[in-house]
């Protein structure tokens, strides 16, 4: 695997699926896969999980592990060509990209959707420039539009935890005070619409996802509607994708309280099991009775970050 971005890199879900638990069951089963290869982790944002899951699946490997954050003692690089670089960013991605990717085996990378233009963040204008001119294997650990290690790990996680063999899962817009990406959501349903479940996407009007994720989705704007006889909801908020009105990209064009997952709409489900990706804002998205119940899935959802990227790790090194 030369790269990592969306759920067709994967290939046979059934046989990653197959992976991941032989991982899980023994994690330093390739330990020696890694040795002497260094995996370079680059943040250009925030992150708790994807940082710790990510070094202890590249330990799990035997693998040297170089984080860096860029916004924090590196230089501040230029992501534009043709500019005259007279402000305060010192060094252009186009020269950094290569210096980094000598001192590496494999590279990750964090870039958040700058909700500045659609158009550059829906063609990956960053993570894409990693690929093409770094020379080495480049998976992303959330980019603009997808968030695939994040996926992966659900899909894991819904596979140890169905009833049946193809239960409803509801994906479901929640408030949220600040515009956050589409990142996580896009993903879910790239992975949903592979695996096999009876998929439903749920959020209010204006809120649809880009049809590259959505394909033959069921959407349905009635959040009840939808919860009902789920056996997995899985929250998130997102800012407006601007499918239907491009000048709403990145807006936030609703706060609705009547959104967040409760237990009045967890009621309707069939005992759904409530997921999300975390970090979460308790009472926006979620309440504390739901998020806090047996049923709630996001603490083994985390754990199974590192099941994902070791699988996603493992292939790597075996392209190398
Ligand atoms: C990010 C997002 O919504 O994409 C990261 C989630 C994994 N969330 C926040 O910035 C709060
Ligand atoms: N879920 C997730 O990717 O969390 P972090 O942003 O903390 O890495």
């Amino acid at each position: 695997m030369r790269t990592y971005t969306n759920v067709f890199d994967l290939g046979d879900l059934k046989t990653a699926l197959a992976e991941a638990f032989e991982i899980k069951n023994d994690r330093y089963k390739y330990e020696s896969l890694g040795k002497h290869k260094t995996c370079l982790l680059i943040f250009f944002n925030n992150s708790l999980r994807t940082r710790l899951s990510t070094q202890k699946a590249a330990r799990n490997l035997g693998m040297d592990v170089i984080v860096l954050d860029v916004n924090q003692g590196a230089w501040k690089l230029e992501t534009e060509r043709g500019v005259v670089m007279d402000g305060d960013k010192s060094e252009h991605l186009l020269e950094a990209i290569p210096v980094m990717a000598s001192y590496c085996d494999i590279i990750g990378v964090r870039s958040f959707a700058q909700f500045e233009s659609r158009t550059d963040d829906y063609t990956e204008k960053i993570i894409n420039q990693f690929i093409q001119h770094s020379g080495k294997p480049v998976f992303s650990m959330e980019a603009a539009t997808g968030h695939p290690l994040q996926a992966f790990a659900d899909l894991i996680t819904i596979e140890e935890y169905k009833k049946k063999e193809r239960p409803k899962v509801v994906l479901t817009w929640a408030p949220h005070p600040k515009a956050l990406p589409q990142a996580v959501p896009n993903s879910f349903a790239d992975f949903m619409n592979e695996a096999d479940v009876d998929f439903v996407i749920t959020h209010p009007e204006g809120y649809d996802l880009d049809p590259k994720f959505v394909r033959g989705a069921k959407v349905e704007y009635d959040q009840m509607k939808a919860f009902k006889d789920a056996d997995f909801i899985y929250a998130k908020n997102w800012a407006c994708p601007g499918v239907t009105n491009p000048d709403d990209y990145g807006k936030v064009l609703s706060k609705d309280m009547g959104w967040t997952v409760d237990s009045k709409h967890m009621a309707v489900t069939n005992n759904a099991y409530f997921m999300h990706c975390l970090p979460v804002r308790r009472n926006m998205i979620v309440t504390d009775d739901v998020i806090e119940a047996p049923t709630s899935l996001v603490i083994p959802e985390a754990a199974n970050r590192e099941i994902s990227a070791t699988v996603v790790l493992k292939r790597m090194l075996q392209s190398l």
